[in-house]
């Protein structure tokens, strides 16, 4: 039987446009043969740095053998600098910035890129870090539900001046495949757990050391015990949205962030710049696990 895959769209305006320009990403459909740029991508990994996704493409190529040499592959949207995009066989490798507008405007030009590439089947990551909820500095977290500042699993935007509410479920059997994958891998320690998404990496997240603070430590404390008993492991700035949106749009999604620093024990991160580069490589090297294992390369 033939099952027709549902499209990554759910826009019914994009159909009888002419022309479509992906104006953040500096591509458009009159101006690029999407189909052949990107036709064959299976997995797209986003994250928030630019260095840091230019470094995953390299370090994919590598993992995949890919032939060429690393210093050839080139920044797709080098025409602008609001973000970073490296293809490397059927991956795909682009940075979001910090925030949810900021990933969310990525979001809706990657999806439509997809759409006009015609991609099947693909699996998006985030690949990013996130402060610990009670877990040691170095923890790799895959994200069970990803949550709001009030514990709950939705995100909300505001659309004509109303309130939508959308669901950040994500997909649970890739989720389970990281977490099976991250126990073939040293150096890797692995939960599955709730990730709380934050508008502020200060006062948003409860830190005591921003520009302003309007709550006692004591206070502190007790909001990180309330988010730790809600099942919430970490804390970052873009999984619902990103939950939310590749939900909408039918693009298995999984978020796997490495924690920085354990929240209940300080705000500030201070761990040595050598040590923070080798967390942030752990969600990287997992992720290119599992790809290589769905290649059926290992
Ligand atoms: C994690 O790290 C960034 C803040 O430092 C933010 O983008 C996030 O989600
Ligand atoms: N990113 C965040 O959003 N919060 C942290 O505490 C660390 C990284």
């Amino acid at each position: 039987m033939c099952h027709r895959q549902e499209e990554y769209v759910k826009n019914p305006h994009l159909d009888s446009m002419e022309e479509d320009i992906l104006y953040h990403f500096n591509l458009g459909t009159k101006t690029h043969d999407l189909p052949q740029m990107f036709g064959d991508v299976k997995f797209v990994c986003v994250g928030g740095s630019p260095n840091r996704m230019r470094s995953f493409a390299q370090f994919i190529h590598e993992e995949l053998e890919l032939p060429g040499n690393i210093a050839d592959i080139r920044d797709i949207c080098e025409g602008t600098d609001r973000y970073s995009m490296y293809k490397v066989g059927p991956v795909l490798s682009i940075s979001h910035g910090m925030g949810v507008p900021s990933i969310s405007i990525m979001l809706h030009e990657l999806i439509k890129l997809l759409y006009h590439a015609r991609c099947r089947d693909v699996i998006i990551f985030r690949i990013g870090t996130s402060g610990g909820v009670g877990l040691p500095a170095g923890t790799v977290v895959i994200t069970d539900k990803a949550v709001d500042s009030f514990f709950r699993p939705q995100f909300e935007q505001v659309v004509l001046g109303k309130v939508i509410i959308r669901s950040t479920e994500l997909d649970e059997d890739v989720a389970q495949e990281l977490l099976q994958y991250s126990s073939e891998l040293p150096d890797t320690p692995t939960v599955i757990g709730n990730t709380m998404c934050t508008h502020d990496f200060y006062e948003g997240q409860g830190r005591l050391d921003g520009a302003l603070c309007s709550f006692s430590t004591e206070e502190k404390l007790e909001y990180l015990r309330k988010a730790s008993e809600a099942g919430v492991r970490n804390i970052e700035m873009e999984s619902t949205v990103f939950a939310a949106m590749c939900r909408v749009c039918n693009l298995k999604a999984a978020v796997v962030c490495v924690t920085l620093l354990n929240r209940f024990e300080g705000d500030q991160i201070s761990t040595p710049h050598d040590v923070l580069l080798e967390y942030q490589q752990r969600p990287q090297c997992l992720v290119a696990h599992f790809i290589k294992k769905r290649l059926g390369l290992i």
